[in-house]
């Protein structure tokens, strides 16, 4: 393990992120959760990212001094299995009027949850009263297909901005975390459910318990849960760590998902791998006994079995992969510096967060970040203070070498810029291992 002095150096608030739980460790360094977060079982930490700050905390070049950190590291239950982080950041410092990330950035994103809300009105909501509740529906791209076909539906999102650019599109948002008070109020007012549905969101939310009593609320009878996250056996097959940072708090599997879902009056009927973020997995959950679970979730029980994906084993090989690709990363933009190298990077992505504070990258490595997004341009990079411009920097001058930081849209974003490979443009990849292609 390292970086664990290093983990409190110039921490804003290095004990306001153990607030109410119970945690165990030298409280003068650090101080470590006990538990599993969902079945209380004993941890084991395995891989230390160190000090890092809020992956989509994007500064202004003039509040450099402000940024908030904590310690990231990964544990695995000993009981449930269930992958998560050792150290919870309060909700409202990740999720908040100002939350940058809008989901409608992807082409090949639009295009998947237009098929997700098709797939919905086709199957599940042929009900006489149907009714679809996303939770985290952030810019309104899965619902606003729901809206257009005039299907009633509600998003549950936090962060205000992004809510109010789905309402533009006729998308119905509550701005609320969603727990169970929030799914209480709905049921009572709008009626309940015949669809629950969450992409990216559920991995990010610690108290599933009271997402679980709140599903249990708000759904109706034979209704069903549907959720999408990336998935932890894709994560350690591409060796895709900066997949952890602090928003994604649980790295789900099909065994920690179908224990969970047992623990809370649950059953896992139906499991779908998904290519999108580098690969994920979509749960179907219903009530127990309403549904038959399919062969699908048989299979990816087995598969992971056969991995060992939840033997201490496999992790440790994970962390010590992740080490490489860092040590690789780092030599090789240090060697292209050297030579005089023009080096960008190219999507300001959360999961960069984790990259550029682990290996240590800042502007003297990589230059700056191309970002389509607004709220990210004109500002830095949380931590590794890279500075964002628009993508018409980047085409304006190309470097000679752009760091894919959006390598789970590597397939849309390299055939968009094809001009930067037509001026002899490399790409940086590093995932599943560094390379230049
Ligand atoms: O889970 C989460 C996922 C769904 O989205 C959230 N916790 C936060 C966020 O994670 P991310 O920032 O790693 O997601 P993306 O989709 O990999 O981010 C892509 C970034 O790259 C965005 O800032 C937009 C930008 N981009 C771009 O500049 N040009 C993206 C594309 C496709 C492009 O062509
Ligand atoms: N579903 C979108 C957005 C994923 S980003 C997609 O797949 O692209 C995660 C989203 O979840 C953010 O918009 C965030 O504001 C929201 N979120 C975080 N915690 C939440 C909670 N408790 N309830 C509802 N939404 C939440
Ligand atoms: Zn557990």
């Amino acid at each position: 393990m390292e970086s664990i002095a290093e983990g409190l150096r110039g921490t804003a608030d290095p004990l306001g992120v153990h607030k109410g739980f119970a945690a165990v460790g030298c409280a003068h360094r650090f101080v470590r959760m006990s538990a599993c977060r969902i079945c209380g079982g004993n941890l084991t930490e395995y891989v230390d990212f160190g000090r890092q700050p809020l992956s989509d905390a994007f500064v202004k070049p003039d509040q450099t001094e402000n940024e908030f950190f904590f310690r990231l590291a990964v544990a695995m239950c000993e009981a449930c299995t269930m992958v998560q982080l050792v150290e919870e950041v309060p909700r409202d410092r990740m999720f908040h009027h100002d939350y940058p990330y809008q989901s409608s950035g992807s082409s090949v994103m639009r295009k998947h949850f237009e098929l997700v809300a098709h797939r919905f009105l086709d199957s599940e909501l042929t009900s006489d009263d149907p009714f679809i509740v996303e939770i985290g529906s952030n810019d309104g791209i899965m619902l606003k297909a729901v809206s257009d076909a005039g299907i009633k539906h509600l998003g549950v999102e936090p962060s205000g901005a992004v809510g109010e650019m789905a309402r533009s599109k006729g998308v119905r948002v509550r701005t609320a975390f969603f727990e169970e008070s929030t799914a209480t109020e709905i049921a009572e007012s709008e009626g309940h459910a015949d669809v629950i549905y969450a992409a990216n969101t559920i991995c990010h939310i610690p108290y599933l318990d009271s997402i679980f009593r709140g599903v249990d609320a708000l759904l109706k009878p034979g209704g069903v849960f549907v959720f999408e996250d990336p998935y932890f056996g894709d994560i350690v097959e591409k060796t895709s760590f900066d997949q952890i940072y602090d928003e994604h708090f649980y790295l789900f599997t099909a065994r920690s998902v179908r224990a969970m879902a047992q623990r809370f009056g649950f059953d896992l009927v139906d499991v779908e791998r998904l290519p999108v973020h580098g690969g994920e997995v979509r749960y179907s959950i219903s009530r127990q006994g309403e549904r038959t679970p399919t062969a699908a979730v048989a299979a990816l029980l087995a598969e992971e079995d056969e991995r060992r994906l939840a033997e201490p084993a496999t992790v440790e090989a994970f962390g010590a992969s992740v080490r490489k690709i860092r040590d690789d990363l780092v030599a090789l933009l240090t060697k292209l510096k050297e030579e005089g190298r023009t080096v960008a990077a190219y999507g300001a992505t959360a999961k960069s967060a984790t990259v550029a504070n682990y290996c240590g990258l800042g502007p003297e490595l990589v230059s700056y970040v191309s970002d389509t997004t607004p709220a990210k341009q004109h500002r830095l990079t949380p931590g590794s203070h890279i500075p964002v411009y628009p993508p018409e920097v980047f085409r304006e001058n190309y470097p000679e070498y752009a760091l894919l930081f959006a390598w789970n849209h590597a397939d849309e974003i390299m055939a968009n810029e094809q001009g930067f490979r037509d001026a002899g443009g490399k790409w940086i990849l590093y995932v599943p291992e560094v390379r230049v292609v």
